[in-house]
């Protein structure tokens, strides 16, 4: 889908670079294709950006008025041997507190008078990237230094320039510093809020934008509201952490779940939310820990196959085995459901009790979806459910009044919960109540809000998140919107078109296209400007700026990133949240990567070499791996000399579930294959097509080899290192079966999101 946009830009003159480890039908559209080693992106994008701050290339407009550039940080702040100040190496964790400005007597971060002063923002960043020069980056990634350079100035000549990112930079355990490189380039080229540029996470699944602003994740709920921990017990702790401007919203959503039970006087049932243990990780890898350790009886899975998709599936088969009971709601008997089925597995030895809920597909519900733009759109129903089949939202429904009915007598104050619960949905209509619900309403008039302005703390509205507040307008429901015509502004923001959160905006961070005037850097493509006339913000979009009417002479008209307490981008990370305005957009905590101000680059867990940056500190310092030792075992270079790298492929459809059912996509590619660069099938004496036995610190399976020109041996701090490739869509059900990948890989994550290192680990490969 996303494809079809570049292809259009390229049209239009756009240069296209493609960074990958692996040559695919992307890189055969791009100008500039860059053969990368997983794992290494922030040694390849810190050159391009020490390249940048030596040559004077960044847009310094830009970062003196919309980025923290010159804001002086506090004389504590360093980086020494591969980690920043506040470690600590015994709890592996930072103390985000470090990372401050020099403030004055009124809280306020002091500014210096020129980018040069040693104790800028600025100056800090320059110490920080020196060591990534064109040399150490080409010794980590295997990119030759000439290309490195000419993709530098590739970016610094075309601006405005974009950035589209997925997979290939967040299955790392560096994940979130990947994304906040991006974010430094970004910023010191001028390249955010402005047409034509950003950072683009492209969504996988459909709707994982409206999962995860559903509070799909175990660390938020809905609309990113931090989940309440056992450190805060009442509202008023939440609030002390997360600010007035939160606490309004999660008053709000209390408010559309327990309803009348939900009175100032109790705490809007805060106190009745389970608290998650603050130092717990709760992700799907614990889940399956915890389920294997006999510490977790039941688990409901919807829309999901961990016995494929997950990595480690060793772990996973024994979590799903130490259950009393699983239920699966799916499409298909998956290799979930059937886990005990599982080649080689004994069922006789597992007492799990499995049920099985068939579920409706997507073509017989409505409801709303929300994509990678943020925008909601309608789905409507094709046909009714076929055999037995129920739609997820009609089994919920079902399980929640029986589960109700079932709880009626209790009276335990830990099912006051499920009593108290605000739960009626019509039987006609139900996608329709829900997303109203969402919306919110005002509970004095009855009415629908219009926006999140109306959302009020004192207990008067209420509804299910916050950032949705306004896709309907008045009884429309916005997202049902068709018009893909009206366009005033040219650039392709059809405001008519469905609707996108917050507020109907497209481009977030418009502010930013605009100088400290308010007036548009490009006159030919505006977005939003600050009218004179009329004193207010305005424009083709929807004016992101804390208040419309506040000026460009007012604090308030200078904060593109009204979000951060400073309200300007943060070149380096920073905890800082202002005094004043806390009242109104206090900081989360949690916006603050957990592993450092700036991306530094660390190897992946399983690696090929060692960081020749700092030796001792070889991965990222945040990481707690192996979390089970005896079940999550870290292979060598000596016994695993190649590194794996995992994808789909286009055929297929993840856990390929529904695809390796349908049996011309099982024609097309039908079954799963290892690819090798062509100097590994000649020293393995291997041909296209014949087997190989693949093996990892953590299982072992036999696939056929392709042999490819796709990869090629990469020479990466003076030693040859060779990459290899597999997909990741078998399993053993199905009408195409075969080992899954899955098997093999690792099942470290990202400190910060938990998002497992599946494109790079260790493996060897045998003829058999
Ligand atoms: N037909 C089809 N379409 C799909 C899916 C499907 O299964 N089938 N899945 C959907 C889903 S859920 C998702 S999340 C998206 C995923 O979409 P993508 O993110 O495009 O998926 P991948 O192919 O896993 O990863 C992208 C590329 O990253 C490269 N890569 C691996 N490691 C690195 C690295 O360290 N650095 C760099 N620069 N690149 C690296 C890989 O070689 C790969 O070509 O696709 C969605 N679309
Ligand atoms: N090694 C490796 N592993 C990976 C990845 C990788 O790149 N490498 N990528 C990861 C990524 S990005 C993702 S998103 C995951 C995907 O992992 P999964 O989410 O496990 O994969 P899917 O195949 O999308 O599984 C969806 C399931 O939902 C069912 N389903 C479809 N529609 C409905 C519905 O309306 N209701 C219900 N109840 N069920 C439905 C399907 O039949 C299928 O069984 O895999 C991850 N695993
Ligand atoms: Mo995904």
């Amino acid at each position: 889908m996303s494809m079809k946009w570049v292809m259009r830009a390229k049209e239009k003159g756009a240069k296209v670079i493609h960074v990958d480890p692996r040559y695919t039908r992307t890189s055969k559209i791009s100008d500039k294709y860059v053969q990368i080693r997983p794992g290494t992106d922030i040694a390849f994008l810190n050159a391009i950006v020490q390249y940048i701050l030596e040559n004077d290339l960044y847009d310094k407009t830009f970062i003196i008025s919309h980025t923290n550039a010159m804001y002086k940080t506090n004389k504590n702040f360093e980086f020494n041997e591969g980690v920043f100040s506040g470690y600590s190496d015994e709890e592996r964790k930072y103390n985000t507190d470090f990372w401050a400005y020099e403030l004055d007597a009124e809280g306020k971060p002091v500014k210096a008078d020129s980018l040069d002063d040693p104790q800028t923002v600025f100056s800090g960043l320059k110490d920080f990237y020196k060591r990534y020069t064109m040399e150490v980056s080409s010794g980590i990634t295997g990119i030759p230094v000439e290309t490195i350079k000419e993709v530098a100035d590739m970016v610094v000549n075309n601006r405005p320039g974009t950035i589209m990112y997925a997979l290939g930079m967040t299955q790392h355990t560096v994940g979130v510093q990947n994304i906040r490189a991006f974010g430094v380039l970004q910023l010191l080229l001028g390249n955010i809020g402005r047409p034509g540029t950003g950072i683009n996470a492209l969504r996988g699944e459909p709707n994982v934008q409206g999962s995860t602003d559903f509070a799909l994740l175990f660390n938020y709920l809905p609309g990113y509201l931090s989940y309440p921990n056992h450190n805060k017990p009442k509202l008023e702790n939440w609030t002390a952490s997360y600010g007035s401007f939160r606490a309004k919203f999660l008053i709000h959503l209390l408010k559309a779940w327990f309803g009348d039970e939900a009175t100032a006087e109790n705490d809007f049932c805060y106190g009745l939310l389970p608290k998650k243990n603050a130092n717990e990780n709760y992700s799907i890898y614990r889940i399956f820990e915890t389920a294997m350790e006999k510490k977790m009886k039941f688990l409901y899975i919807m829309g999901q196959n961990p016995m494929v998709s997950s990595p480690n599936l060793s772990v996973v088969h024994e979590g799903l085995s130490g259950l009393d009971t699983l239920v699966v709601a799916d499409l298909f008997m998956t290799e979930t459901a059937s886990f005990w089925e599982k080649p080689g597995c004994d069922p006789s030895t597992i007492d799990t009790e499995v049920f099985f809920l068939p579920a409706a597909s997507f073509l017989e519900k409505e409801g709303s979806l929300s994509n990678s733009s943020r925008m909601v759109q309608w789905r409507y129903t094709g046909i009714d459910p076929v055999g037995e089949a129920k739609s997820d939202l009609d089994m919920i429904d079902l399980l929640f009044n029986k589960i109700r009915d079932l709880y009626k007598d209790s009276s335990e104050a830990k099912d006051e919960i499920i009593k108290k619960l605000s739960w009626n949905y019509p039987t006609e209509k139900k996608a329709e109540a829900v997303l109203r619900e969402i919306n919110g309403y005002n509970l004095k008039t009855g009415e629908l809000l219009n926006g999140i302005g109306e959302i009020q703390a004192d207990g008067s509205t209420a509804g299910g998140n916050w950032l949705y507040a306004g896709v309907y307008a008045g009884n429309e429901n916005l997202s049902k919107r068709k018009d893909n015509k009206t366009d005033p502004s040219g650039l392709g923001l059809f405001p008519g078109f469905a609707w996108s959160w917050p507020g109907n905006m497209r481009v977030l961070y418009n502010r930013a296209s605009c100088d400290v005037n308010g007036v548009p850097y490009d006159d030919e493509k505006k977005l939003i400007w600050w009218d004179e006339q009329t004193k207010k913000w305005m424009g083709y979009d929807v004016p992101d700026v804390p208040v419309a009417t506040d000026g460009p002479d007012t604090p308030n008209g200078q904060k593109p990133f009204r979000m951060n307490g400073e309200g300007v981008g943060r070149l380096i990370a920073n905890s800082y949240s202002d005094p004043d305005y806390v009242n109104q957009t206090a900081r989360d905590a949690s916006s603050v990567p957990a592993d450092g101000p700036l991306p530094e680059f660390y190897e992946p867990v399983e690696s090929p070499t060692s960081n020749v940056l700092h030796p001792k500190v070889q991965i990222n310092p945040c990481l707690k791996y192996p979390r089970i030792e005896s079940k999550q075992p870290i292979g060598t270079k000596e016994e695993f000399p190649y590194v794996l790298c995992t994808s789909s492929i286009s055929e297929h459809w993840c856990a390929g579930t529904v695809t390796r059912n349908v049996p011309w996509l099982n024609e097309l590619v039908k079954e799963t294959y290892i690819e090798i660069p062509e100097k590994l099938a000649t020293k393995l004496n291997v041909k296209n097509g014949e087997k190989v036995k693949v093996r990892s610190a953590r299982g072992e399976i036999e696939v056929k080899t392709m042999v490819t020109h796709r990869l090629q041996t990469l020479n990466i701090n003076n030693e040859e290192v060779t990459v290899v490739w597999m997909p990741y869509n078998w399993g053993f059900k199905g009408l195409s079966t075969a080992a899954s990948t899955n098997l093999l890989t690792i099942d470290a994550g990202d400190p910060n999101t938990w998002i497992q290192e599946t494109k790079a680990c260790l493996v060897d490969v045998q003829k058999v």
